[in-house]
């Protein structure tokens, strides 16, 4: 019989808002016991409805929250949040400090004012419900915030997850359960989890969701489906959160029975213009349209002898009405191309200048596949006269899926921070993302997200951490990873520092040992085919060359890595001068990147003095043993964590170890067959 477990089943995420310990809680009753929401608008309200939740919980039952002002003072212990129309009508002038003041649609200022009251400040309800999340998140977290003065806005305009659900209810690459949207029951029946899903996004700061998969099914354009997506949208709406769709190009041969998706014939545009109005009837702050095109079997432009920028534009001019957006993704490979790394620089830099100004094109992070590592994709810096998107990936296709405990937080920030060099030193990929050089708010980031109905979201209890750290790097890829998962952690499993100071290097060491037990130095795409969980370089079967093991790697007697130097594909070429000759030559590649630039002889000499064979071997060991070490860590803390949350976490990680244990031996013993034959 299995023994009912106490404990919590993960559902509220980072937002069960525990009472805080007894100086937090005076500390924070002395600054905001009652708090005013002075707007009245549809985002001003739920606002007022988390802080309605989450003051009770964290402060008890002396907290209260108003929506009417006249309940308000302007002395210690009171808080007030407004745009600052309604709040220059509220408080004396020169209140407010003007140094923080925010004009950004979404930015929120925080200060104390003369008369000791906080105020939390915006230009608009929109900022006022992240600066209430902030608040939140300061107080969920333990922190005895002294407030001084805080000015917060985004760095990037559209933060997005890309939900890769199919409406069978199936996610494509999703490790946590089936879909969140009950297709079946809408528009009638609205699920409450929907609004907790938006209530997540919003208090990271995510505002933008596209709902269904790239690889789409039509019926998401009919108009059964497009009322179901309506209902949808009213519950995000009301967070702050814009609804997109993909859409399958060829939907008007599809749905509207036309001969051709041709995007320059007249019917095809003027079909897509009659769905867009019929789309924004019904959803009428309706985001835009994800596409995924000419890529992996979907249809595109390139049936009809036109280019992605063709496609792209006929959407953009079908959007640009209606203040939509087309998201037109850079994902494609294949054609003939004899590296695959290549293939989307080579497509899409030719294209640059040509995009109408609402087409954003989206970038994966790396060149490949979202690997546990890659290089930069080439494509940032690469399309001056372009708006790039960062397309990250949540859901750990290939880092273990539901079961391994892997920080992403940490792999973005190397991303955003690899300098590019395209405008000189300091062109890190998150200044180029950011730069909005013709003040349109036309900036954007995207993740494929990892929730789903399993009980945590996100498919354990430690997975959500990603999904909060996406959503805060987004608005901020300047914020500290560490501090990030600190918070989380706190607002997670509670305030105990003996705990904190156990997991959070846990948590902070586990992308590298994942990258140790998987691919170390360069390695990528040795996964199993298809599912891509577990090792298997040896794979060299299926129906496409750049899908199997051996063509990422090119084991040999004489070494290891794929030569994308001069010598070899070229690929260090699409990167600028710099970055391009550091990466060519093998004594000044990082080693993190080696054998995805080179082949290297199996006695190269590395850094460490050991040689590639030999390093190899030992960074597998390093992985295992480091995942093994999670075990043991998690254990130490059994006493700090509820039963329930402790036997589930402790289940992954035990998946997780002997999962590295697999990968140690299949590798070394694949790799050593070759290294061995020297
Ligand atoms: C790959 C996935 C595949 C996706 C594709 C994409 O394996 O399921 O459809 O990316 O991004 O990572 O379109």
């Amino acid at each position: 019989m299995t023994q009912a477990l106490f404990g919590k089943d993960g559902y509220e995420l980072w937002m069960a808002y525990e009472p805080l310990h007894s100086a937090a809680a005076i500390h924070y009753l002395g600054l905001c016991a009652t708090v005013t929401v002075a707007d009245q608008g549809e985002l001003a309200r739920s606002a007022a409805v988390e802080l309605k939740r989450a003051l009770p919980r964290l402060l008890g039952s002396r907290a209260a929250v108003f929506t009417e002002t006249d309940s308000f003072s302007d002395s210690p212990g009171h808080c007030i949040a407004g745009t600052y129309a309604t709040l220059e009508t509220l408080l004396p002038e020169g209140s407010i400090p003007a140094a923080t003041r925010t004009h950004h649609a979404e930015g929120y200022q925080m200060c104390v004012t003369a008369k000791g009251s906080l105020c939390i400040a915006s230009a608009s309800e929109r900022g006022l419900l992240y600066g209430v999340f902030d608040l939140l998140r300061r107080m969920s977290s333990g922190e005895i915030w002294v407030p001084g003065p805080v000015k917060s806005e985004p760095k990037l305009a559209y933060r997005m997850l890309n939900h890769w659900d199919n409406l069978d209810g199936s996610i494509e690459r999703g490790y946590a359960g089936e879909t969140l949207w009950q297709w079946a029951e809408l528009p009638h029946t609205v699920d409450p989890r929907y609004t907790d899903y938006a209530r997540a996004c919003a208090s990271v700061g995510i505002n933008a969701s596209v709902l269904n998969n790239v690889n789409t099914q039509y019926e998401i354009l009919t108009t059964e489906y497009l009322k179901k997506t309506a209902a949808i949208a009213s519950v995000l709406r009301a967070w702050g959160i814009q609804t997109f769709l993909s859409v399958n190009f060829a939907s008007p041969k599809v749905l509207g029975g036309l001969s051709t998706a041709d995007p320059l014939d007249d019917d095809v545009a003027a079909w897509w213009r009659e769905k867009a109005d019929e789309i924004y009837t019904l959803i009428p702050d309706f985001g835009g349209f994800l596409m995924k095109a000419d890529s992996e079997g979907q249809p595109g432009p390139y049936a009809y002898g036109r280019t992605h920028a063709d496609g792209a534009n006929m959407f953009a001019k079908v959007l640009k009405p209606h203040d939509g957006i087309i998201i037109w993704r850079a994902f494609v490979y294949g054609h003939g191309e004899t590296d695959r790394a290549k293939k989307a620089w080579a497509d899409f830099t030719p294209l640059d200048g040509t995009f109408l100004d609402n087409v954003a094109v989206q970038v994966k992070n790396g060149p490949i596949d979202f690997m546990p590592r890659e290089p930069a994709h080439p494509l940032f810096g690469a399309m001056d006269r372009t708006t790039l998107f960062m397309e990250f990936q949540i859901a750990q296709e290939y880092l273990g899926q539901g079961n391994h405990i892997v920080y992403l937080g940490p792999m973005w920030k190397e991303t955003l921070d690899f300098d590019t060099h395209a405008r000189g030193e300091g062109s890190t990929v998150g200044r180029l993302l950011s730069a909005d050089p013709d003040h349109r708010n036309f900036t954007g980031a995207a993740a494929v997200s990892n929730t789903g109905s399993h009980p945590t979201w996100c498919g354990s209890h430690f997975h959500p951490l990603n999904l909060y750290a996406f959503g805060r790097l987004a608005w901020d890829y300047t914020l500290d990873t560490e501090e990030i998962a600190a918070h989380w952690l706190s607002q997670t499993f509670g305030h105990d520092a003996a705990f904190k100071e156990k997991i959070l290097p846990m948590l902070m060491d586990s992308w590298e040992a994942c990258i140790d037990y998987m691919t170390p130095l360069g390695l990528h795409h040795i996964m199993k085919e298809h599912h891509h969980y577990g090792p298997d370089p040896g794979f060299n079967g299926g129906a496409r060359e750049d899908w199997r093991s051996t063509y990422y790697h090119r084991a040999d007697k004489a070494g290891l890595g794929f030569d994308r130097t001069r010598n070899g594909s070229g690929a260090v070429d699409q990167y600028h001068p710099p970055v391009a000759d550091m990466l060519n030559n093998v004594d000044t590649c990082p080693e993190k990147y080696l054998l995805w630039f080179h082949h290297v002889p199996w006695d190269r000499i590395m850094e460490s003095g050991r040689t590639l064979k030999d390093e190899l071997v030992y960074r597998y060991r390093r992985g295992v043993e480091k995942a093994e070490g999670m075990v043991r860590t998690w254990k130490s803390v059994q006493k700090l964590v509820d039963p329930r949350r402790y036997r589930e976490v402790l289940e992954k990680l035990e998946i997780q170890a002997a999962d590295a244990q697999e990968w140690e031996a299949v590798c070394t013993a694949y790799f050593m067959s070759f290294a061995n034959q020297q």
